[in-house]
């Protein structure tokens, strides 16, 4: 029996529910959806689902602008439809993990509707406040606000904080009652047994409240400028201690602070702080670059790999709903090599160390949208960096092609299920375009080509859990140098299993490792490994990928 505790080789499938199956023929997708999506979703041989947010909310930002932690979304059902979702999820042995987005609350949320009201309400140490007599405050960034990171509220004549959108203040975490209320919520959706929590955005929540003047901010280098601060140590280690210790649920914080010794302290055990971080360094890489470069991102797997090792926990992810579609940022998404490349971003997923997250689509290898105006955008980051170019006077259709590639709507287009109207997705005009290749990509035609993204997935996902070398063994790259083959070895005990992915458009050879010759083929993307026939020559010519045992 495994020691390991089940989050390690936890398999996670992340649901937004907003674009996975809409029942109510409103055009957004809500908690019956899933349930009646049950068995395909438990088909995949998942065995974690994470939720992005489902409580009630203005829906500013789709959810993470929080008005109530313990309900349901109206558009998304009722509490009863959540109880039967979690019960359907664990009948099927999936776990569920909950979205807790605590570094910010809605403008909307009774605790701010009070704050706002007096300087001397009992909710008013809950935000952060800058009274105006003392003249503006020192800049602070916005992730969404191009004004920045304070609003002016003319009731109280104050500023609040808001990292995030201005209906999104920031909560005040220095506020024990604050702490209290989040452990509170948490308490609640354990008891109800969920089994664990992403929390958003939380390396933000620790603020120097004697407001320095801070360098000047982007998107890029916000996280070393305001990320990680001490005491959210701290908190972590309150959370920890005084409510995850009663439950048998894990913590994963999204974002891991700046540096590989941040992600140790984070997520290695004996600090009692979270069970896994989620960095950013991989999915901000290839954003970060004119072409891609595959050297440059086994270095980065590499580097994260061997910081870990024996240390802390990594999430391994390469989509998720703020990010491009994996198979356009990373792969190929043409016709002629989208299914190969969507596969080989699978494997590589599902064979590195580390517990996995396959974002809702991925499956599929569901692509980027190509919207050529402004119109079809509904995320409000989008939208506001849109209106900052125009104002700015950029040029616009560069600036559109940019949103093209970049913008986190390209994920949260409806999941395609049919080539029937809306992708199978809804009745209605659907809240956001559905991708027109839905027509070609969606679950039924895969579920009848033997040869599909889909299937290819399912025969990983089974593979990792019948080999925990998968999930645990060491990790040796090889060829780290070479520009198209991505290519390592993990050894667990006797176990080896060797992995090889062509991330180019032509045919190449690599040579496989003395250990793996005579082994025996696993699984690979074009559907001719069965396992059968062995590989005996040391010259194996990869199309795009092999995954092999040593005997
Ligand atoms: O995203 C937080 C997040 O801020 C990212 O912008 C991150 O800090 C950045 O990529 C670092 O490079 C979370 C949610 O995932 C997102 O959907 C929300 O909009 C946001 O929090 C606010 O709640």
């Amino acid at each position: 029996m495994s020691t390991h505790p089940w989050y390690k080789s936890a398999i996670i499938y992340q649901i937004y529910p907003r674009s996975f199956q809409d029942t109510t023929g409103d055009g957004i997708g809500d908690l019956r959806g899933i349930i009646n999506r049950l068995d395909y979703v438990a088909s995949l041989g998942i065995t974690a689902v994470w939720l992005n947010p489902v409580y009630p909310s203005p829906n500013d930002d789709n959810g993470y602008d929080v008005s109530d932690y313990r309900g349901i979304m109206l558009e998304f059902g009722t509490m009863a439809d959540f109880d039967e979702l979690l019960t359907g999820l664990h009948a099927r042995g999936i776990k569920l993990v909950m979205d807790l987005v605590v570094n910010h609350s809605s403008d909307e949320h009774r605790w701010f509707q009070e704050s706002r009201k007096s300087r001397d309400n009992e909710y008013r140490d809950y935000y952060h406040w800058w009274p105006a007599e003392k003249g503006t405050p020192p800049a602070r960034f916005s992730y969404f606000d191009p004004t920045g990171g304070w609003t002016y509220d003319e009731t109280t004549n104050a500023y609040y904080l808001h990292y995030f959108g201005h209906k999104q203040p920031d909560l005040n975490w220095q506020n024990p009652k604050v702490r209290e209320e989040v452990k509170d919520v948490m308490r609640f959706w354990l008891d109800k047994g969920v089994d664990g929590f992403r929390m958003d955005a939380f390396q933000f929540v620790g603020k120097d409240t004697t407001y320095p003047e801070l360098p000047p901010t982007t998107a890029a280098n916000a996280v070393a400028v305001y990320g990680l601060r001490p005491e959210v140590h701290g908190y972590l280690r309150e959370i920890k201690r005084e409510v995850m210790d009663h439950y048998d649920a894990f913590t994963v914080a999204e974002g891991a602070g700046s540096t590989i010794q941040d992600a140790v302290d984070l997520s290695s055990p004996e600090r009692e702080e979270l069970n896994m971080v989620y960095h950013f360094e991989i999915a901000d890489y290839a954003a970060k670059k004119e072409r891609f470069d595959l050297i440059g991102l086994k270095a980065l797997f590499t580097k994260w790999d061997q910081g870990l090792a024996g240390k802390g926990w990594d999430s391994i992810y390469l989509g998720n709903h703020d990010v491009p579609r994996m198979v356009s940022k990373y792969g190929n998404d043409s016709p002629e090599h989208r299914v190969a490349s969507a596969k080989c971003l699978n494997t590589l997923l599902l064979t590195m160390r580390g517990t996995t997250f396959t974002y809702q689509g991925d499956e599929l290898g569901m692509t980027n949208v190509d919207w050529p105006t402004i119109e079809p955008y509904r995320d409000l980051q989008a939208r506001n960096q849109y209106k900052t170019a125009l104002e700015r006077g950029d040029d616009m259709n560069e600036h559109l092609s940019f949103l093209n590639k970049f913008s986190r709507d390209n994920a949260r287009t409806p999941v395609q299920w049919s080539d029937k109207s809306n992708a199978g997705f809804t009745t209605a005009e659907p809240w956001i375009g559905v991708n027109p290749n839905y027509r070609s990509i969606n679950v039924v035609a895969q579920e009848a080509d033997p040869n599909s993204v889909l299937h290819h997935f399912r025969q990983l996902t089974a593979l990792r859990k019948a080999y925990p070398v998968l999930v645990h063994g060491g990790y040796e790259p090889i060829l780290p140098e070479d520009g198209r083959i991505f290519a390592y070895v993990r050894t667990l005990d006797e176990a080896s299993l060797f992995v090889a992915m062509n991330w180019s458009e032509e045919t190449v050879d690599c040579v496989l490792p003395e250990l793996f010759v005579g082994g025996r083929p696993l699984v690979d993307n074009y559907g001719s490994a069965n396992g059968e026939e062995d590989i005996d020559s040391n010259e194996v010519n990869y199309s795009s990928l092999n995954l092999q045992t040593s005997s």
